[in-house]
Formats: C-alpha cells, sequence, structure tokens
C-alpha cells in the first residue's frame, strides 16, 4: 500500500517519518510532480495538479477539520475525503473560546489599560445572565465550545442544520430557527464549516439581530463574516467588539482595518491547530481499519461533498 503526501503549510518530513512508524507496512512518500500512483493520501491544501495526478486514490484524508478548500478543487468523484475527527483540536477550541468569552465579560481589556496607567480602579460587574452565548456550528467542535462555555453558568443558545438535544443548551436549527437564536444572543461564536449555505452568513443583517452590545468570534472561516459590516456596525456602536482568528485572506494584509481597530482582537488563525500526533494517529487507524476490509461509510469524519463539510 502506497501513501502519498502533500502538505503546503508545513514541513512534511516529520509527518512522513511518523505515518510510516504507524504504519510499517506502508510506503509513505512525499508527493512531487510524476510520482508513482498511491492508494491513499494525506493532504492540506495540494496542487490541483496532484489531483490530476493521481485520480486512483481512494481516500483523501485532511489534515485539518475544514474541507472548503478541497471542496473548490476538481476531486473525481470516486475519491473520499475524510477530515480531522477532533484529533486534539475540540480542547483548544474551547479553551480559546472561553478565553475569548471572559476576556470580554471581565474587561480585562479595560483592566491591562488601567495597568499600563497604574491606575487601580474596579469595574462594575456584568450580570452572567444577561451574556449568552450563542454558537453556530454545534458539530465536533462547537457541541464541546457550548458545553466549556456553559461549566461558567453562562446561558448557551447552539444553531446546527438538523435540531439537535443538547443538556443545558437551548437547540436552535434550520434557516426558520436562525432570527430567534441571534435574538437571544450577546455573544455569538462561529463555528460552522464554510459552504455555499454558511458563506457570509454574518452580516449587516444577521448581526443586527443580535442583542445591542453584542460581540463576535470567528473561529471558523473568514469568508462566514462580511467585513464591511463587521466594522460598520462596531463603529454604530451595536457591536462592542471581536475576536477574530480567520480572515478572506491569510495572512491578513498588512493594511487592514482590523489590524489596529481597538475593539478588534486579531489572532492568526491558530484557535486549534492540527496535532501531528493526534492526527497521525488517527488517519493511521483509519487506513487500518479500510485495509482490514471495513466500510468506507464507518469512518468518522468521512465529508459529504453534497452537504459540504
Ligand atoms: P462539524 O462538521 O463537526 O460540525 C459542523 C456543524 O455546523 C454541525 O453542527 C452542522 O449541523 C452545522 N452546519 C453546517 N451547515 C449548516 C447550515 N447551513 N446551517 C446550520 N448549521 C450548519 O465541524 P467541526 O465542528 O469539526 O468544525 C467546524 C469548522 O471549524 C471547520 O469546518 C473549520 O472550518 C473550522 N475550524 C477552524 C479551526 C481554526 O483553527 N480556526 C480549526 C478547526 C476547524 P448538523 O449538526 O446538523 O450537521
Ligand atoms: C482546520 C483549520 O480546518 O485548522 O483544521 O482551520
Amino acid at each position: 500500500m502506497k501513501i502519498a503526501v502533500c502538505l503546503s503549510n508545513t514541513k512534511p518530513a516529520p509527518w512522513i517519518a511518523s505515518l510510516q512508524a504507524a504504519l510499517p507496512q506502508a510506503e509513505v512518500f512525499e508527493w512531487a510532480p510524476g510520482a508513482p500512483p498511491a492508494d491513499y493520501a494525506l493532504v492540506w491544501t495540494p496542487p490541483q495538479q496532484f489531483i490530476d495526478e493521481q485520480p486512483q486514490l481512494k481516500v483523501l484524508f485532511n489534515a485539518g477539520a475544514g474541507v472548503d478548500a478541497l471542496l473548490r478543487m476538481q476531486i473525481p468523484a470516486s475519491m473520499a475525503l475524510v477530515r480531522l475527527d477532533d484529533a486534539g483540536m475540540s480542547v483548544q477550541m474551547a479553551e480559546y473560546v472561553v478565553h475569548a468569552v471572559t476576556r470580554h465579560f471581565r474587561e480585562f481589556q479595560a483592566y491591562d489599560q488601567a495597568q499600563a496607567q497604574s491606575h487601580w480602579a474596579y469595574r462594575k460587574p456584568h450580570r452572567r445572565q444577561e451574556f449568552s452565548v450563542g454558537i453556530l456550528g454545534l458539530g465536533i467542535l462547537g457541541r464541546r465550545v457550548a458545553q466549556a462555555v456553559r461549566q461558567f453558568e453562562f446561558p448557551v443558545n447552539g444553531w446546527s442544520r438538523t435540531p439537535k438535544q443538547i443538556d443545558g443548551i437551548q437547540c436552535f436549527s434550520g434557516e426558520h430557527g436562525l432570527s430567534e437564536f441571534l435574538v437571544a444572543t450577546r455573544v455569538l461564536v462561529c463555528l460552522l464549516p464554510l459552504t455555499p449555505d454558511t458563506q457570509g452568513l454574518m452580516n449587516r443583517r444577521t448581526l443586527s439581530q443580535l442583542q445591542t452590545g453584542a460581540y463576535v468570534i470567528n473561529v471558523a472561516r473568514g469568508a462566514h463574516l462580511v467585513d464591511e459590516d463587521l466594522l460598520a456596525l462596531l463603529d454604530e456602536g451595536h457591536l462592542a467588539g471581536a475576536t477574530l482568528d480567520v480572515f478572506r485572506t491569510e495572512p491578513l494584509p498588512q493594511a487592514h482595518a482590523f489590524w489596529q481597530h481597538p475593539k478588534i482582537t486579531v489572532t492568526p488563525h491558530i484557535s486549534a491547530r492540527t496535532l501531528r500526533d493526534e492526527s497521525i494517529a488517527q488517519i493511521a487507524k483509519k487506513i487500518a481499519a479500510l485495509q482490514r476490509g471495513e466500510p468506507l461509510a464507518s469512518l468518522a469524519g468521512l465529508v459529504d461533498p453534497k452537504k459540504g463539510y
């Protein structure tokens, strides 16, 4: 069995060594134009040439959770896509979002500024019950984040495509449930996959429905947010601030207004990193299962190209 590795965002050597160690019977190699045909591939945003030269691949294992970039490519229908299924990302995402929510709720930015002026000053505590946190997307990451935020006794709402029942979380679903979800939300967290249905979902119309003084946390994909609408609503005072980890263009261009905006916190797409050991262990286990003849449909993280995630 041959496994090609084609990773655009990192040095492939340690990934190849790790995958080779986990699957000693396989031949694992770094893809280069003209490389021999492989059975499986481990990829992150490969060039179209890779797919075109390897049409026989049975499964593309994505070294990340989001498959939006892969689904924009021309991929033969016979090639299955499997994304990372948590692999150590949900705990990181929960940590990041809880930090952003509590930093805003407890006004730590204002205390940082006070310290810079050696100024000892109390701020009136906010009422937790007035800080309902709404999570767009209740999948692997959204659900974990919802539960983590709930631990701090904030009211938590969630929105998904199909209806859900999760203890302690008020769940909304489908287009018909979106307005009700937004109206009930003070801190909005985006953890949706990027699909034609979710592209630009955070725009003037939807963000205006959030409670006055709302806060936006985008940790999914930059294209979920209409940048100009966020900036306008911040300037008009409807929104109090935003923490953004993902952007329409990455790296975020030097001249982009988000960098210097006093109400926006920017991080460089680090809310949940792909962890090599956890990812390789998961992918190797799935390849071994397929090699034993287990059906593709039994694999967690199998992407449905019709749904787009
Ligand atoms: P999942 O596929 O497990 O969950 C997706 C959730 O979104 C599901 O609850 C799904 O609903 C919901 N959803 C999808 N489409 C719609 C829609 N049209 N309307 C309402 N709800 C919808 O994904 P993950 O939780 O694993 O990951 C989510 C995204 O997070 C990734 O796609 C990626 O873009 C991003 N990400 C960002 C990272 C970062 O570092 N910033 C790291 C990792 C991921 P249903 O449950 O009904 O199917
Ligand atoms: C992912 C990401 O999708 O890191 O895994 O954004």
